[in-house]
């Protein structure tokens, strides 16, 4: 048993199925709680088994930012003792049995933080209502980490990552398109004045200032099939005008929405956005993702303490 106040840090992330006999269970969830058709389900488990022969990288990639996390703030700050729990969207254990873990634990004080750098509500709005929910139920004094998407950290680990590479390109920088891209919303998020496409702006506009990188521009990717329309320009169509138009021949791609290395990442971009750059004859590279870069793991703790600092202050 320790003296230090012990702060519960719920680190909530996206989720992913465990084996491919769970991807309509998931898939079932993504959707509200209807099934996917038979085709739906073919598709996304085709997709699933293209990326390494049906793996599921997020759920180490979560795990081990999860334990890096945790250990990185008790070292950095001793007074406490932090212990974190995992809160996931769409699969086990979800955001609510993050919570009741939390309380079944003993703990009063905790802060939610997204493993997501950018503020949309149908994003990381969702996950916080939801936790925040839980913790009412049990009375667990909760704050939370909207966004992150300028820490000065993060723009480093991410900007070390474009220049490292551009040097993959036989092409001076400035012939490079970089393109900055995030996960699609529906459209209707930009009539509730949502934050999201701003914020993903900024961290582009942080990155080039900090790199050097003038020819650049931002591009959607991922957006679903619902019949509704999505945020554009989509990175496929972006690929498309930079052939017609013969804009560059090098493009390099910087998935600034997303912190570890899973579906969107490997498969929309590693072998959609690969296939069409390839048939339009053009040079593609993607920036390593972050996964558990210190100076991201760095971030995040920085982040949750300061959110633990504000607590302190009204107290
Ligand atoms: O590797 C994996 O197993 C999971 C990868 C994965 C991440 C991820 C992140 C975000 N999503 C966001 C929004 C939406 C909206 C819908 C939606 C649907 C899917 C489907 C899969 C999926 N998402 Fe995802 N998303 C990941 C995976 N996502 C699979 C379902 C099939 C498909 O469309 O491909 C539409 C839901 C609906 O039908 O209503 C909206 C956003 C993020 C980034 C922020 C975050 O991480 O939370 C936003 C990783």
């Amino acid at each position: 048993m320790t003296d230090r106040p012990q702060i519960g840090v719920l680190v909530m992330s996206y989720g992913t199925p465990e084996s491919l006999e769970q991807v309509e269970a998931y898939y079932t969830h993504i959707r509200r709680g209807n099934p996917p058709s038979p085709e739906q389900l073919k598709d996304l488990t085709d997709r699933y088994e293209a990326i390494v022969g049906g793996v599921f990288p997020l759920r180490e990639n979560t795990n081990k930012q999860v334990q890096a996390l945790e250990d990185r703030l008790n070292e950095q700050y001793p007074d406490y003792e932090f212990r974190c729990y995992q809160g996931l969207k769409h699969a086990a254990p979800f955001i609510e049995d993050g919570v009741d873990s939390m309380a079944r634990d003993g703990l009063k004080q905790a802060v939610g933080v997204v493993l997501a750098p950018h503020y949309s509500v149908m994003s990381v709005g969702g996950y916080i209502k939801r936790a925040q929910e839980k913790a009412q139920e049990h009375g667990l004094d909760i704050r939370f980490v909207r966004s992150y998407h300028l820490h000065p950290q993060l723009i480093e680990a991410l900007a070390e990552r474009v220049t490292e590479a551009l040097r993959k390109f036989d092409a001076p920088s400035d012939k490079v398109k970089v393109i900055f891209t995030a996960h699609s919303l529906p459209e209707k998020i930009l009539e509730m004045r949502d934050p999201y496409p701003e914020q993903l702006l900024e961290t582009s506009r942080a990155i080039a200032s900090r790199t050097g990188v003038t020819n650049w521009e931002f591009g959607w990717q991922s957006a679903g099939q619902t019949g509704t329309p999505w945020l554009g320009p989509d990175i496929l169509d972006v690929l498309q005008r930079i052939r017609k138009e013969q804009e560059a021949q090098h493009v390099l791609v910087c998935p600034i929405g997303f912190v570890s290395d899973h579906l969107e990442v490997l498969y929309d971009l590693d072998i959609e956005a690969q296939k069409t750059a390839r048939e339009l004859g053009l040079h593609l590279e993607r920036t390593r993702s972050l996964n558990t870069d210190p100076l991201y793991i760095s971030t995040l703790s920085d982040v949750v303490y300061a959110e633990l600092q504000k607590a302190e202050e009204k107290q």
